[in-house]
This record gives structure tokens, C-alpha cells and sequence, in this order.
């Protein structure tokens, strides 16, 4: 096939193609055919050892090595920045990868540099090449890419925000980036079907990022074919309309068509000129994977057609035709590559495995623990003006006066959602026409005016943008602080909160991490609200190991536990609670630039002796309301605790508050079957059984979603009415 080229934009940078095969050497042909040939030997070799049982999953990169070795030969390992999927052993190894530490995942051995045992085989993760860690879900790697590809630019733009500093995240954060990196990223012609595809398309385009996409179309995805995930046939096609993108379509069993492609692609984005989409038509001669059996569904004449492509032997014959090796010296590269692999292999059987003991290595950071008493600060509360008491602040108030503070302190934050800037018309803040917005809420107000549009800018509508981009910038060192405007909304990104932010340290073993803050506005009791901006759900997300879950009530908490949330280590959930968010309960003075709680402590709100109510968020002000009338009316002294931060939890202050009052009611907003109280409720029962003189009970909102009419969603929503007939009920008991 001919390789196609268009252009959407200005001109191409200079072309490193000059000459006959494209500009590579004859001994980079030989060496593109060596890494070829060692990469299919590999999948061979790993195929026999599967089936031996020696391995226990396989799924390999033939038919994919051509692009892959054109890649590795364009880019740079260590400069520049690589997402690749899983048939890009050949890219892998083209950038320094060696055939032993590929069979070290596939063995699942404790030294692999991957994962650590972590990952299926074929899952890369190479630190020291800039692979970054990658998982099994098809395309989520897309838009982490495109926040990779901006973290490199906004480097280049505030160098001072790589340097270190110590008492933060930042001290254990090695930040590098070059002038004119580039970042790569690549997928499957299925997974062009994806949603994350096209929101990582839109935002490439709209800032001009340097990545290049590479679409691995070997015509199938596991047993559907091209033409019914991609309309027409072509992604190619779909794609064209997308301004600032170098565009090329080619034969990806060429390798050095293919390099020629990504040289000229590679030369485009470094020049700043934008992002390149390349095409490479590649086969696919294995099946998907050794659990898939493609004589299912496609007949033999298809798969000889395909044969008659194959990059290996075509690449081979490509050199002899050519007189670049003989026969002889083909033999005898090949034979020194399955020598080399046998003694890989041979070392790789042998490995040792994980010790069972280190499951729970770097789910969270090693380093900086943010339940210790770093965390702990006191609140420097200056006077007032004329020597007055200081002004209560809202939680708005404050939310929005740490993250200014913040920004001030950390060149490293950005901040980005829907709605979140003052303007994005800029020319409309500068001639002083407008006011700004800075969220639907307001809590970023100000921010953009304050720090500039390249640290304070709106998102598309697209959450898995917001999230998929904040972990890609987060894993190169930035700090982002992206807000989901409705937690109601939070779904689209929820690939990317389960399946990729939290798990980026744990299944890299401690080798890439990535600890964004996600700031989100949550909960109902608004009169009007209804289903779609009242939801909770917070016990979904405390089910997620490696996410930090946080929920104050007040206004002096969430300044502290947002500080902490930024400065932490660790990727963090910010719950913020829009009906707290003005509320005249809970309003503190400023605290100062470096109030800080730490995570996992919760808050005596009220002392007490007979019963312990366990809450948080907005329940937290009607238990209280409930705990005084019940004291007044019935002299019970309920004990309310208010648990701040609800992963990690506190339970030591749980056991000491039952181990005193021997009755536990434990309340949440969210409905009240396999909610978050569930948890706190069985581990009460499990540990605290001897203590107590009555069952825990649970108070929570019913079973259902919250309604629009103000009389449904007080029947719907825990009120301090519920609270007291429990607390009534368990203090008789
Ligand atoms: C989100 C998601 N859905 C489904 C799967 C299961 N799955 C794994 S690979 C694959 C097909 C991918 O096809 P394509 O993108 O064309 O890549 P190829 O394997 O053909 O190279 C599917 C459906 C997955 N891993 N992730
Ligand atoms: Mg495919």
C-alpha cells in the first residue's frame, strides 16, 4: 500500500527522510530485522512456556513489530514519553527493554521491573525508558497521554516548578522533561470505538499537544472486525476533520515505510507544530490471545492473506533482495537471538517470586504518610481588622482561600474542570468586561485572574478527560486539582478513579505514581435538587484501594483536609458538600497559609456517655441538632463523632467512644443498604462485640434516589427527626 499523506495545518517540520530507505543505515536495517525477529521469539517462546504452565497468560505482539521497531527508532527512551498498549513488545525492546525483564513479568517474579509481579505479561512499565505503567482496560492509557504530553509543556514554560522541596509530595518526586519531547501513545483499531478515544483527539487538537497517536489496525478487535467498530472502515477517515493534526496513513508491516511515517510525524510535534495521528495497517497472525482461537471466525484464506504480509519474513526477504545480509548472515543473527533468548529464559525459570507479605506495598506512598503528625498543624488566626474578632469564613470561603494559598506556594498546581476558570475569553478578563465565574459554585474564583490561564483553564464537558488528563500530569510530577462539577456526574470517569489514578504506584511496583486531588461537589438536602445533583456514593469510591476519600462537614476542616489532600502523596478524593458550602453552621475564621488535618483523625464535635453517633459530612449538623435535643428532652448524652476523612477512617477513636458508651449509631446521607456505614457497622459488631449493650443501628436515606419535591426528599434524606427517634430507641434499648 502506498503511504498517504495529508496536512491540516501549516507545514511540515523538515523531514529526516532523505535518501534511500528512508535514511536508515544498513546497519539499522539489520538491527530494525534483529529486534523483528527477537520480539516474535518471544512470543513464540512465551506461547510454548504457557502451555507448559510455566507462564499463566499470553497475548503477543506479532504482527505488530514493524511499527513498533520504526517507533522506537524515532523516539527517544528517557526524552521523550511512551504509552504503548500491549502489542508493543517490539517498540518495548527497540527502546532498550531486554527480552529477560519481558519474561520476568510473564513469570510473575519479583524482580520484574514492570510490575513486580503485578501484571500480565505484555503490561509495560519501564521507568528508566519514560514507558509509563500500563493497564488491561482498552484505551484508558489515551487521555493520560495527552496529560503527559501537557505536563512536559508546562515544565518547559515554569521551569522552576520541576525543583524539589521538602515537607510535600514534591520530595519524592523526581521531575524530568526536555525541550521538544514528544509523547507517544498507541491502540488498537478497536479501541478507537472508545469514548476516552475521541475526548483525547479533541483536547490534542485543541492545544496543539506533541503526541502521536498510532492506531495498530490489524482489523480485529479479539473476534469483531474494522468495519463494524469504525464506520466506513477507516478511522482515517473519521478522524480528518480534526484541526492541527498531522495526519498519515501506512503500511505498518513496512518497517521502513513506517519509519519514514514517523519520522516526518515525530519531526511535526517536535517543531510544535501539533499532534500527529498515524495509521499503520499491521495483521495480526496469532489470535488475540492464547485463551482465543481465530479459526472461529475467520476462514483460511483471510488468514493466509495476512500471512502474506507478515513483517518478519518480509523484512527478511527485504534484506536479502537488497544485499544487505546473505542467507548465512540471516542464520546467524537468528541464531544468536534464540541463543541470547534461551539463557534469558533459562534465567527468568529461576527467578523468585513476591513474597505474599508485600500485597500491600505501595498501595499508598511509602514515603509520606498523610495520617501522621506532619499533618497536624494549628490555625493561625490573625485578628480582625480594627483588633475585632476575625470574620467567619464559609467553607467556599475557604476551599477557594487554600487552594490560592496553595498555587501560591506550588508552581506545580493546575486547576481544571468545568466552568473552573474566570473566563476563557481571556481578552474579556484583561479588558476588564467582565467579572469572571470560576465555577458553577465559585469556589475557583479569582484563581485565573490571579495565577494565568496556563494554571487555571476550563476542560471540555467531558469528565474522563478531566481525570484521565490529571493522571497522566500527576504521573509526571504536576499537581493537578481538577473538579468534577456534580459528583452526579463523576460516572464517565469512573474507569479511569477505578481502574487507573489510584492503581498507577501499586501495579508499577512504586515505579510511576500519580497523586492528583479530586475536588468533587456532592450531596443533596437542597430542596429542589433532585436525582441528578443530589447523589452521594461515597462508599463506592472507599472501596478503592489506593484512593484517599475525604468528607468534611465545616468550613475549618475542609481548609485543612484540602491542604493535606494537595500536599499528600497520594492520590486523594475531595468530597465537598454543596448544601455545607455557605451554610451558616460551621463557619471558622481564615486559619492561615498552612493549616493543615491530618487524614484518618476524626472530630469529637460533641462529648458524651451513652451512645456514640458516628457520622460525617452534612449529617453531621442535624445529628448534632438531634444529640442536644435528646440531652434536653431525655438527659442522653450522645458522643458525635464526625469522621472527616473516610478513607482512612479513624477507628481508634470509634473503639474508645464505644468502648465507653457501649452503643453505636452510625448515620449517612447516602441510602442506607451497602452504604458506607455498612462497613463501619460490621467492623463495630466484628471487634467491639464484647462491649456492647445494644446492636448497631444504622440511620441512612431510603433505598432509592432523591426526588425533586421538597416533601419527597425530606422523606428521602436522614432527618434530625430519624436521628433522634434512633437515638431514642438505642439509649432505651
Ligand atoms: C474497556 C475494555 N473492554 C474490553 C476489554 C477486553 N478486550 C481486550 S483486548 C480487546 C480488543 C482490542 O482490540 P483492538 O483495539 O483492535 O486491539 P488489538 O488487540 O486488535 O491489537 C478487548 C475487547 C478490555 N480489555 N477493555
Ligand atoms: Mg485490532
Amino acid at each position: 500500500m502506498a503511504t498517504k499523506t495529508y496536512t491540516n495545518s501549516t507545514e511540515l517540520a523538515e523531514p529526516r527522510t532523505a535518501g534511500k530507505y528512508q535514511g536508515l543505515s544498513r546497519e539499522q536495517l539489520i538491527e530494525a530485522y534483529r529486534l523483528m525477529y527477537t520480539s516474535r521469539k518471544i512470543d513464540d517462546r512465551e506461547i510454548l512456556l504457557k502451555r507448559q504452565q510455566r507462564i499463566y497468560f499470553q497475548i503477543s505482539g506479532a504482527g505488530h513489530e514493524a511499527v513498533g521497531v520504526a517507533a522506537g527508532f524515532v523516539l527517544k527512551p528517557g526524552y521523550d514519553w511512551f504509552y504503548p498498549y500491549y502489542r508493543d513488545r517490539a517498540l518495548c525492546l527497540a527502546l532498550g527493554a531486554t527480552p529477560y525483564e519481558m519474561l520476568l513479568e510473564a513469570v510473575g517474579a519479583a524482580d520484574d521491573p514492570n510490575s513486580g509481579g503485578r501484571q500480565m505479561p505484555s503490561h509495560w512499565s519501564f521507568p528508566r525508558l519514560n514507558i509509563v505503567t500500563q493497564s488491561s482496560p482498552t484505551g484508558s492509557q489515551i487521555l493520560q497521554a495527552v496529560g503527559c504530553a501537557e505536563a512536559g509543556r508546562y515544565f518547559a514554560a515554569h521551569p522552576a516548578a520541576a525543583n524539589k522541596a521538602s515537607g510535600d509530595y514534591r520530595e519524592f518526586k523526581n521531575v524530568r522533561f526536555h525541550e521538544g519531547e514528544v509523547t507517544y501513545v498507541s491502540l488498537g483499531d478497536g479501541t478507537t470505538s472508545e469514548g476516552e478515544f475521541w475526548e483525547a483527539l479533541n483536547t490534542a487538537s485543541n492545544r496543539k499537544l506533541p503526541i502521536v497517536f498510532v492506531v495498530e489496525d490489524n482489523e480485529y478487535a479479539i473476534s469483531v472486525p474494522v468495519e463494524v467498530q469504525t464506520p466506513g472502515g477507516n478511522i482515517s477517515r473519521l478522524v480528518a476533520g480534526f484541526p492541527n493534526f498531522h495526519f498519515e496513513e501506512v503500511d505498518g508491516t513496512d518497517p521502513v515505510e513506517t519509519y519514514g511515517t514517523l519520522a516526518r510525524s515525530v519531526a511535526y510535534c517536535r517543531a510544535g507544530n501539533g499532534p500527529a495521528f498515524i495509521h499503520a495497517h499491521v495483521i495480526r497472525p496469532y489470535s488475540h490471545s492464547l485463551s482465543d482461537d481465530e479459526r472461529l471466525y475467520r476462514p483460511d484464506a483471510e488468514r493466509q492473506q495476512d500471512a502474506a504480509r507478515d513483517p518478519i519474513t518480509r523484512t527478511q526477504m527485504f534484506l536479502l533482495r537488497e544485499g544487505i545480509l546473505d542467507e548465512k548472515g540471516i542464520n546467524r543473527l537468528e541464531k544468536q537471538v534464540e541463543e541470547d533468548l534461551q539463557a534469558a529464559v533459562d534465567q527468568a525459570l529461576e527467578a523468585a517470586p513476591p513474597k505474599p507479605e508485600t500485597v500491600t506495598d505501595y498501595v499508598y506512598s511509602p514515603d509520606l504518610d498523610p495520617t501522621s503528625s506532619a499533618f497536624e498543624t494549628q490555625p493561625a488566626v490573625a485578628a480582625g481588622s480594627d483588633g475585632k474578632k476575625p470574620t467567619p469564613k464559609t467553607m467556599a470561603d475557604l476551599i477557594n482561600a487554600t487552594l490560592r494559598d496553595e498555587m501560591q506556594r506550588d508552581e506545580r498546581i493546575v486547576i481544571f474542570g468545568e466552568d473552573v476558570a474566570d473566563c476563557s475569553r481571556e481578552q474579556y478578563l484583561q479588558g476588564k468586561l467582565i467579572k469572571g465565574k470560576g465555577g458553577v459554585f465559585k469556589l475557583t474564583a479569582g484563581l485565573q485572574f490571579a495565577f494565568g490561564a496556563d494554571r487555571v483553564f476550563n476542560s471540555p464537558l467531558a469528565e474522563a478527560n478531566i481525570v484521565g488528563r490529571a493522571t497522566g500530569m500527576a504521573t509526571r510530577g504536576l499537581k493537578p486539582v481538577v473538579e468534577i462539577q456534580f459528583f452526579d456526574y463523576i460516572w464517565p470517569a469512573m474507569m479511569q478513579l477505578r481502574n487507573e489514578l489510584p492503581l498507577i504506584r501499586w501495579r508499577s511496583n512504586n515505579g510511576f505514581c500519580a497523586p492528583a486531588v479530586i475536588r468533587v461537589a456532592i450531596g443533596g438536602y437542597l430542596t429542589g435538587g433532585a436525582i441528578y445533583h443530589s447523589q452521594c456514593g461515597e462508599s463506592i469510591f472507599t472501596h478503592i484501594p489506593g484512593l484517599r476519600v475525604v468528607f468534611p462537614s465545616n468550613a475549618l476542616d475542609a481548609a485543612g483536609l484540602l491542604r493535606t489532600a494537595i500536599r499528600c502523596d497520594d492520590p486523594v478524593l475531595f468530597l465537598e458538600h454543596k448544601r455545607l458550602y455557605r451554610e451558616t453552621f460551621g463557619r471558622a475564621p481564615y486559619p492561615g497559609p498552612d493549616y493543615m488535618v491530618p487524614f484518618g483523625k476524626a472530630k469529637v464535635v460533641q462529648a458524651g456517655t451513652d451512645l456514640s453517633l458516628i457520622t460525617y459530612g452534612a449529617v453531621v449538623p442535624r445529628a448534632l441538632q438531634a444529640a442536644q435535643k435528646i440531652e434536653r428532652e431525655h438527659g442522653v448524652k450522645v458522643e458525635l463523632i464526625d469522621l472527616r476523612c473516610l478513607n482512612p477512617f479513624d477507628w481508634d477513636t470509634i473503639a474508645a467512644s464505644v468502648g465507653k458508651t457501649n452503643r453505636a449509631l452510625v448515620a449517612y446521607e447516602d441510602s442506607l443498604s451497602w452504604g458506607y456505614g455498612a462497613e463501619i457497622a460490621a467492623r463495630i459488631a466484628d471487634q467491639l462485640f464484647d462491649q456492647l449493650d445494644a446492636p448497631v443501628r444504622r440511620v441512612a436515606a431510603k433505598d432509592t434516589f432523591v426526588a425533586y419535591q421538597p416533601i419527597l426528599e425530606d422523606a428521602i434524606l436522614p432527618q434530625a427527626d430519624d436521628l433522634f427517634r434512633a437515638m431514642k430507641e438505642l439509649s432505651e434499648y
